[in-house]
């Protein structure tokens, strides 16, 4: 395994530590639990936890800080892909290699479970467990919300879906990227300069970076998408799954699409490497989401 891969591994397995406790300590029982826990521990990368590391790393804040906060944002994340397979959306059945949670449960229960998800990673920043000051709590809180809303990921969401099968522009189509997939991940940076106090011009920056590691990341995912799409002949679920999406591909072809992230990961690159050496962990991670196979 290389020496990225380890540490993902680690941040994975620490981010998933936190989550357990979190789930074992809440107090009361529900039914809710279990579908939450089936969509929350089903082998994701826990890559935005990684990103919320990596920046931290630039400003030495403490690793425990770091995974609480990455802890929070992946039950976001879990829960839009939740959302996202249900059939009023891409009507997926299978997530990370297992039955989505509505196919394993039934759709109310995905539902209500992904809101669950939502609401549990505000109380993860809200809690006592969470060392920080109030006013930063507040401010992790607000602005996650903002990210998490109408417009960023719902946003975002609710332009996907209404792009389908529609010409849509090239700076329509980032926008929409930007919202649906940056936003989240401009918040991984974005927190790092909450809890460290940066004045607002430093901490555009580290948001703006954020987004545009996102929207790298989702170009990716399509690219890697289209990759299989065209090696896996006989699965017809699986042939032009995002034939009808508004991406990059379907506007500009695979080749110049590939172009365009190279392109975008060496401006990337460049805004990092302005932080020095301890900006390395964050250029390994962008080196892994053009590297990476899964
Ligand atoms: C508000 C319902 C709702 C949705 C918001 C984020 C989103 C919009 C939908 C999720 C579906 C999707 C394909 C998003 C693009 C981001 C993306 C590439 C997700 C996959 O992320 P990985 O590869 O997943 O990090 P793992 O399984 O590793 O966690």
């Amino acid at each position: 395994m290389s020496g990225f891969l380890k540490k993902l591994n680690n941040i994975a397995n620490d981010t998933n530590s936190y989550l357990k406790k979190i789930f074992s300590s809440q107090k009361s029982n529900s039914y809710l639990l279990k579908p939450m826990k089936y969509g929350i521990f089903s082998g994701g990368k826990r890559f935005r936890s990684a990103i919320v590391i990596s920046t931290g790393k630039i400003y030495n804040i403490d690793y425990r800080t770091m995974i609480a906060v990455g802890s929070a944002i992946e039950c976001i994340h879990s829960y839009s892909l939740i959302h996202d397979d249900l059939p009023a959306m891409d009507n997926d059945d299978f997530r990370r290699g297992k039955p989505s949670v509505h196919k394993k449960f039934n759709e109310f229960i995905a539902i209500l479970a992904g809101n669950s998800l939502l609401t549990l990673g505000f109380e993860i920043l809200s809690g006592q467990k969470l060392k920080l000051p109030q006013n930063y709590k507040n401010d992790l809180i607000k602005t996650l919300s903002k990210c998490s809303g109408h417009l960023g990921l719902a946003g975002g969401q609710y332009s996907d879906l209404t792009f389908e099968n529609k010409n849509i522009s090239k700076k329509n189509i980032i926008n929409m990227q930007k919202k649906k997939t940056g936003e989240l991940f401009g918040f991984c940076c974005e927190s790092v300069a909450i809890i460290k106090g940066l004045k607002l011009a430093k901490r555009k920056k580290l948001k703006d970076l954020g987004i545009e590691i996102g929207l790298l990341f989702q170009i990716v995912d399509d690219l890697i998408d289209y990759k299989e799409d065209s090696s896996i002949v006989n699965n017809s679920n699986r042939i032009n799954k995002k034939i009808d999406k508004a991406t990059l591909i379907n506007l500009i072809g695979y080749k110049k699409t590939l172009i365009f992230a190279k392109k975008l990961k060496k401006k990337i690159n460049n805004k990092i490497k302005k932080y020095g050496p301890k900006g390395n962990d964050l250029l390994q991670s962008v080196d892994f989401i053009l590297n990476r196979k899964f």
